[in-house]
């Protein structure tokens, strides 16, 4: 029976919309205003003689109050079916489906001037079978609907403790504390704000809830789903060991947020985490965890994402962006950060990715006068960005020992960006468009590259090139057989711009091949352009430079400055 809910638990809270009516015509759900236009007929549900007995048994020992859910006739539920929108559906333990609907209907009861009063609330369906028919209860207060071993189903007002061992079904309007102890409950929160606290106990529970603000859930063990259609915000949210599930609209609005998923393969999404100016920690602990989110850190914001040790993925449109800062640790694994823009506008974004083969896939890195800093750790990483490092920015990235590959289509372009990339050991691939831009009178741009030890490649278009500013870059291959590929190495164009490019191949046999080192070009002009190139490509120009050969069989083929 627990297997068949697990299998067949489908819960759904689309959009939760207003709960209580509003006007004076309307009654709030948990006012308990609702006398004057429901029936009753009893509570319990039987589904065989057998059933009906025991339901009778059990009811003369422990009578079940409907005091927050009356039953409503047929009639009365289709009338209140008008308009009704679900808000949420979940499986009872032997399979009979609740639906809850927001709904309003029209009541028997009359305003001074005899105009018939209407109430809004919410309507729970449970579906019925070939021996016994479904009902419809209208909700006044907070409600547990639960199976005894039977099936029999026992639909009661919900008062802490009240919860069962088995699968609980139970529906908060108050924001009173709700909890469903052991099995796999399934809890709805339909209070404005959240309920005081929301424990599911052992079991793989689901909580569902409009908003969580200032409070807190902890789902304990098992594999657990916490959904929020609002925000969850200035509290903490707990789901322990297990395969878990976050999904809310916002994480973090208004003041400090905590997620722990604990242990398990843990998946969280938001359309915001930390919008505005609080702190917002997050933890997934051990295992395959997935971040899925618009925006991580918008604003005067701090966030700490760590996903512990694993094969771990985040995925954003934006990490960091505004007055926030965003540190962000996938602990060890084959890890992925998949990113629109990393550190865009004046803030700090630092990035350990840890040891593992790690991919971090970016439109760009470090976009206006931020810093981001990269460290990916042992093993084989890449890291693919259009941009890394442009306008009064600083990059810092390392990505430790073993094969990494940048590919990006600017590194390093002014004004007065500096980006820093060390590889470590291993054989290191560098491929840019270019590499080190000075825009700008004024402007500078600085970047230094150390491929450390290891056969090393380093592919441009450009290397070093002022155009009206200045711009330095520092390469140093270290040891093994490296090799540098560039259309042009060093540059200045306009009177003022300026290039200096050091390149320190180190020991080994290494490959230095440009078509021109070191020209300058007075003009745009598109004439003066190619003739500079040409004049220039065959003396020193006007840049500065310098390549240093280590040991071993270098070639500078092109310029003659070696
Ligand atoms: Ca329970
Ligand atoms: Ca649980």
């Amino acid at each position: 029976m627990m297997e068949s809910l697990q299998n067949s638990l489908a819960v759904q809270a689309q959009s939760f919309g207003t709960i209580a009516g509003s006007g004076t015509k309307s009654r709030n759900v948990s006012s308990g205003a609702t006398t004057d236009a429901t029936t009753t007929t009893g509570d319990t549900v039987q589904i065989s003689d057998e059933a009906r007995q025991q339901a009778a048994a059990s009811q003369s020992a422990t009578p079940n109050t409907t005091a927050n859910a009356t039953e409503m006739t047929a009639s009365e539920t289709a009338q209140a079916r008008g308009g009704t929108t679900v808000v949420g559906t979940a499986l009872t333990a032997s399979g009979r489906q609740v639906s809850i609907q927001q709904c309003t209907r029209t009541t028997t009861a009359t305003d001074g001037s005899g105009k018939s009063l209407t109430q809004s609330g919410l309507l729970v369906s449970v579906s019925g079978n070939e021996e016994e028919p479904g009902q419809s209860y209208l909700l006044t207060g907070d409600t547990i609907l639960t199976e005894d071993k039977n099936g029999v189903l026992s639909v009661s007002a919900y008062r802490a403790g009240q919860e069962t061992s088995g699968a609980d079904i139970i529906i908060g309007v108050s924001g009173a504390a709700l909890s469903g102890g052991a099995g796999d409950d399934t809890i709805f929160d339909f209070s404005r704000t959240g309920a005081e606290s929301i424990q599911g106990g052992d079991g793989n529970d689901t909580i569902i809830a409009r908003n969580a603000i200032g409070n807190t859930i902890d789902t304990g063990r098992g594999d657990d789903t916490v959904v929020v259609t609002g925000s969850i915000s200035g509290g903490t949210v707990s789901l322990g060991d297990g395969n878990d599930t976050v999904r809310a609209t916002n994480i973090g609005i208004s003041s400090d947020t905590s997620i722990d998923t604990g242990n398990g393969n843990d998946t969280i999404s938001a359309t915001s985490i930390s919008a505005g100016g609080d702190q917002v920690n997050i933890t997934t602990g051990a295992g395959d965890d997935t971040i899925d989110a618009g925006s991580i850190g918008f604003g005067g914001t701090q966030v700490n994402i760590d996903t512990g040790d694993g094969n771990d993925t985040i995925d954003a449109t934006s990490i960091g962006f505004g007055g926030t800062q965003v540190n962000i640790d996938t602990g060890n694994g084959n890890d992925t950060i998949d990113a629109s823009s990393i550190g865009f506008g004046g803030i700090q974004v630092n990035i350990d990715t840890g040891d593992g083969n790690d991919t971090i896939d970016a439109s760009s890195i470090g976009f206006g006068g931020i810093q981001v800093n990269i460290t990916t750790g042992a093993g084989n990483d890449t890291i693919d960005a259009t941009s890394i490092g442009f306008g009064g920015t600083q990059v810092n990235i390392d990505t430790g020992a073993g094969n990494d590959t940048i590919d990006a289509s600017s590194i390093g372009t002014g004004p007065s960006s500096q980006v820093n990339i060390s590889t470590g050991a291993g054989n290191d691939s560098v491929n840019a468009s270019w590499i080190g831009i000075g825009f700008n009178r004024g402007g500078s741009s600085q970047v230094n590259i150390d491929t450390g030890a290891g056969n090393d490649s380093i592919t441009a278009t450009w290397i070093g090139l002022g155009i009206g500013g200045s711009t330095q870059v520092n390469i140093a291959t270290g040891a093994g057989n490296d090799s540098i590929n560039a259309s042009w190495i060093g540059g200045g164009i306009n009177r003022i711009g300026s290039s200096q490019v050091n390149i320190d191949t180190g020991t080994g046999n290494n490959i230095v091949t440009a078509d021109m080192l070191e020209f300058r070009i007075e003009s745009f002009a598109w004439e003066h352009l190619v003739q500079g190139m040409v004049e220039n490509a065959q003396n020193s120009g006007n840049g500065d430079g310098n390549v240093i050969a280590g040991a071993g069989v270098n070639i500078v083929p092109v310029g003659g400055d070696s």
